[in-house]
């Protein structure tokens, strides 16, 4: 098969340093002002959708969101913790003194985005310039670079992230509390101590049984959710050295999961050859995969390699509804503000047999801060990127802030093939444990029934994404009987899309459904 060039591309006003596909169909992209990155009462957003590409909007932003965390709520509004801090601030230079202004801010109750919590209301019946809400008073300490994951019970927990850029640069600190936002009560925690092993934007990913996947560095802990406690003796090292996190950051996938497992699989694709990356340091070729043991965390065997990939870092992997993995974006060489040698060919992972192969090649490189996710098409949006250099595109932001997006096609949808297609009517909500049907006039040609959850990144890091494969227990010549998720383990509650396979796993295009 011909490999495909074609990208479509086209033009939005934001960089989409943070990207998400909502319950709407349409990609929300965020980030600060691009004029002026030091400003944190400003920032962009745009909201793009694929079956109108031409015509985005900029719903208004008051704050700006650079470098926060984020994740969806259940009810599909996208919650956002942290922003921009102090650091790059003119006047923390000329003070020379690490978080006085913070201080003088607080003092006088305007402290910097990076204290901040806001929601993103996807509803279209709200007026565009109010779907960005702030709430008050926002987080006790700063977070610049948090990770955020949907909890089990659709709580948001948010770990990491520094007191501020200029604390993170003199002294390393980190913000080493958990707190979680209940959307329902729309309260948020009093901090508690997490763990002190944690460095910027960590991989988390809930894990069947209820348990918190937390990786950083090139250290992997499990985190017992119900107690809120990490277990003892769940610690385990990648097999090869170099951080697989900030700034050396590679990207982390919960491969599709069974319904009946007792085990659970992450690949760490991309990262670093050492723990300090500087702008020489090559991108590893070593991807691994980390299998976890569900009833006793303790006994995962943890870390393998698998078969070797291209040296990449800055690089994003997007989980299809074949369950194959698209790994796009990214540099072999440096940390992430100075980076070389771009990548621009993407590649497909089959977890299966774990090979690798190239399936298309973008148009513009994508390095640090760039992003991607899917789309219900079942096409890949890429998009964002700040150039190799963060110091030289801050002066020259015209020719490095990218404002392009590209559309990668998935090598099942090249060539045109006949799809399969799920009725247009609306889905009912997807319970746990129970039998769902799903109208389709192909249903007795279908081999595969995919449940993606609708996700948002940035840095490389997926808070959202994973995949279950639902068995199909029935089908008749227009109704397919599928298995829902066993629990909100599995499937955290929230919008996902269902997608149905034929034979050859081409996928139709993905219904939206609430699950829990
Ligand atoms: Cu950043």
């Amino acid at each position: 098969m011909e490999i495909d060039h074609q990208n479509a591309t086209y033009e939005v006003e934001s960089i989409a340093v943070h990207l998400a596909l909502l319950r709407t169909g349409k990609v929300l992209l965020f980030s600060g002002d691009h004029e002026n990155i030091w400003n944190w009462t400003k920032g962009e957003s745009s909201l793009w959708d694929p079956e109108d590409p031409r015509n985005p909007i900029n719903p208004k932003l008051g704050r700006n969101l650079f470098c926060s965390g984020h994740c969806f709520l259940p009810d599909g509004r996208l919650f956002v913790a942290g922003g921009q801090s102090t650091y790059n601030h003119p006047a923390t230079i000329v003070l020379s003194l690490p978080g006085f202004l913070q201080l003088v801010l607080k003092i006088i109750k305007k402290p910097a985005a990076d204290h901040d919590i806001h929601t993103f209301d996807p509803n279209p019946d709200i007026d565009p310039n109010q779907r960005w809400q702030r709430y008050k008073p926002g987080m006790p300490k700063a977070r610049w670079y948090p990770t955020c994951v949907t909890l089990p019970d659709g709580k948001a927990l948010i770990v990491s992230g520094t007191y501020s850029h200029a604390h993170h640069a003199l002294f390393g600190a980190m913000n080493l509390d958990y707190e979680i936002f209940d959307p329902v009560a729309n309260k948020l925690s009093t901090p508690v101590k997490f763990i002190d092993e944690i460095k910027m934007y960590p991989f988390l990913q809930v894990l069947p049984g209820g348990t918190l996947f937390v990786h950083s560095e090139e250290t992997t802990h499990i985190w017992n959710i119900a107690e809120k406690k990490f277990i003892t003796d769940a610690k385990f090292k990648t097999e090869t050295p170099g951080t697989r996190t900030y700034p050396g950051m590679g990207s982390c996938v919960l491969l599709p999961l069974e319904h009946e497992t007792d085990t659970a699989k992450i690949l760490l694709v991309g990262g670093s050859t050492k723990l300090h990356p500087d702008k020489n340091t090559d991108a590893t070729q070593t991807p691994e995969i980390f299998t976890a043991d569900l009833n006793n965390p303790a006994n995962s065997s943890g870390w393998k390699k698998t078969t070797e990939h291209i040296r990449r870092f800055l690089c994003d992997s997007i989980l299809l509804p074949d369950g194959t993995v698209l790994v796009t974006n990214g540099a072999a060489k440096g940390q992430a503000d100075d980076n070389d040698i771009a990548v621009r060919e993407v590649h497909l992972f089959d977890p299966r047999n774990e090979t690798w192969k190239v399936v298309s090649y973008l148009k513009r490189d994508r390095l640090y801060h760039g992003s991607a996710v899917l789309l219900p098409s079942g096409e890949v949006v890429v998009a964002g990127s700040t150039g190799h250099n963060w110091v030289r595109s801050v002066f020259a932001p015209k020719e490095n802030f990218e404002h392009n997006i590209e559309i990668i096609t998935p090598p099942k949808l090249q060539c045109n093939p006949t799809r399969p297609k799920i009725q247009d009517i609306e889905l009912p909500t997807m319970s746990y444990n129970n039998n769902y049907e799903i109208h389709t006039d192909d249903a007795s040609s279908i081999q595969k029934v995919s449940l993606i959850k609708i996700s948002s990144t940035t840095h490389n890091n997926n808070m959202d994404q994973r995949c279950l494969m639902l068995p199909i227990i029935n089908q008749t010549a227009n109704i397919l009987t599928v298995s829902s998720p066993k629990n909100n383990t599995f499937a955290p509650p929230g919008y996902y899309m269902l997608f149905i396979l034929d034979g050859n796993d081409v996928p139709s295009v993905g219904k939206f459904v609430k699950v829990g």
